[in-house]
């Protein structure tokens, strides 16, 4: 079979063309040690390939207000890392060293002891532009996620820092603000929400977020945590709380994952999904599951990607995609491409999407 590229006009009305929000100031966020992966070039990488493909329509990100980032995070939490990311040497990031777990009613005065108190891991430093930029990924999920609410069947928010270890107070995993979870939780406003993370690592932000809530829907494909970041969580009987009870779901899958393997855990993530009735779909897109992958031990090459859009694209409903991990550069633009491709595949999401343009203004409703 020809690649599909070659199976539809290259020129596609712009109605048709999935609606793209980039962080643009992404790159002010730059840890410039040796060996941090979370770095500007992923998205250079994606975008290029994305812009050549002529399939994605850029639309610069609008500011909210930062009422939609404590609606998910604690106050306390924003504040303190809004506060010591300004007082920052732009030169040196802060790395986090102590961990008071145990006196957690005395949050320390001293801010660098301070991020520790906010912190999961040692690897994620906290540095003068972090929070800057990490408020600009949530500006683009906003924004895509506002186009949906328009009309808009499929959006991207390709941005960077990734948002999804990022728990309603603590930040980790290259993670500080969670955009899947702003988004969610903007679009849980007209309707019952679904969020799938595809990304290799558990999506423990969102999960933590949400535990108690019964209409946004937090899915995680991921490697178990006996051996996969964040190691605590991400264990198959985290399964929500309260009213949220059932509407925790994780898939934690051994060290060695193929792509048809991959897809028999994806159908039944997505059974689980259409069980949920959402209204609208938040995908978490990963592409650390991706062969080579400095961070992940399974081997998802192009043609997984294509077939992962394309069983999430069978669900018709409308779909935001927020970036999140992924850190072998040569194949990030490719294999997000792929993804799209697959997406878009199914002539029902192709002719809504179109049918959107002319709609615009309506508000989300399901296909299912
Ligand atoms: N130097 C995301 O994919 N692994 N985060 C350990 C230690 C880090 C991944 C690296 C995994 C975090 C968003
Ligand atoms: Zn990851």
């Amino acid at each position: 079979m020809p690649p599909v590229e070659m199976l539809v006009p290259h020129r596609l009305p712009e109605d048709a063309k999935v609606l793209l929000v980039v962080n643009e100031g992404h790159e002010i966020h730059h840890v410039r040690e040796r060996g941090y992966l979370e770095a500007p070039v992923r998205i250079k990488a994606i975008l290029g390939t994305l812009i050549d493909s002529g399939r994605f329509r850029l639309e610069p990100a609008r500011r909210f207000p930062q009422k939609h980032i404590t609606a998910i995070h604690d106050s306390a939490y924003v504040d303190f890392l809004e506060a010591v990311c300004e007082k920052l040497d732009p030169e040196r990031p802060v790395y986090p060293y102590v961990f008071p777990i145990r006196n957690r009613t005395r949050e320390p005065e001293d801010l660098a002891l301070r991020a520790g108190y906010y912190c999961m891991d040692t690897f994620t430093p906290l540095d003068r532009n972090a929070w800057r930029a990490a408020r600009g990924a949530i500006d683009c999920a906003l924004t895509a996620a506002e186009s949906l609410s328009q009309g808009q069947r499929l959006a991207y928010a390709l941005v960077r820092p990734p948002g999804h270890h990022a728990e309603r107070r603590a930040f980790g995993g290259f993670c500080y603000l969670n955009a899947c979870a702003a988004a969610a939780q903007y679009l849980s406003a007209s309707g019952r929400v679904a969020i799938l993370d595809l990304d290799y690592h558990h999506g423990n932000g969102q999960q933590d977020i949400f535990y108690a809530r019964a209409d946004v829907l937090t899915v995680s494909i991921h490697g178990h945590p006996r051996f996969a970041f964040p190691y605590f969580t991400g264990f198959e009987d985290e399964r929500g709380e309260g009213p949220g009870l059932g509407a925790n779901i994780n898939f934690a899958l051994p060290e060695e994952i193929d792509g048809p393997a991959y897809r028999e855990t994806l159908a039944d993530a997505l059974a689980q999904i259409v069980c949920h009735r959402p209204t609208a779909l938040v995908v978490a897109l990963g592409l650390d599951t991706a062969r080579r992958d400095p961070t992940g031990t399974w081997s998802l090459r192009a043609r997984d990607f294509m077939e992962n859009g394309r069983m999430v694209g069978r669900l018709g409903l409308p779909t935001l995609v927020v970036q999140e991990g992924g850190y072998y550069t040569r194949s990030l633009g490719r294999n997000a491409l792929a993804f799209f491709e697959g997406l878009t595949a199914t002539p029902s999401v192709a002719r809504q999407s179109r049918e959107a343009g002319t709609r615009g203004g309506r508000a989300i409703s399901t296909t299912i």
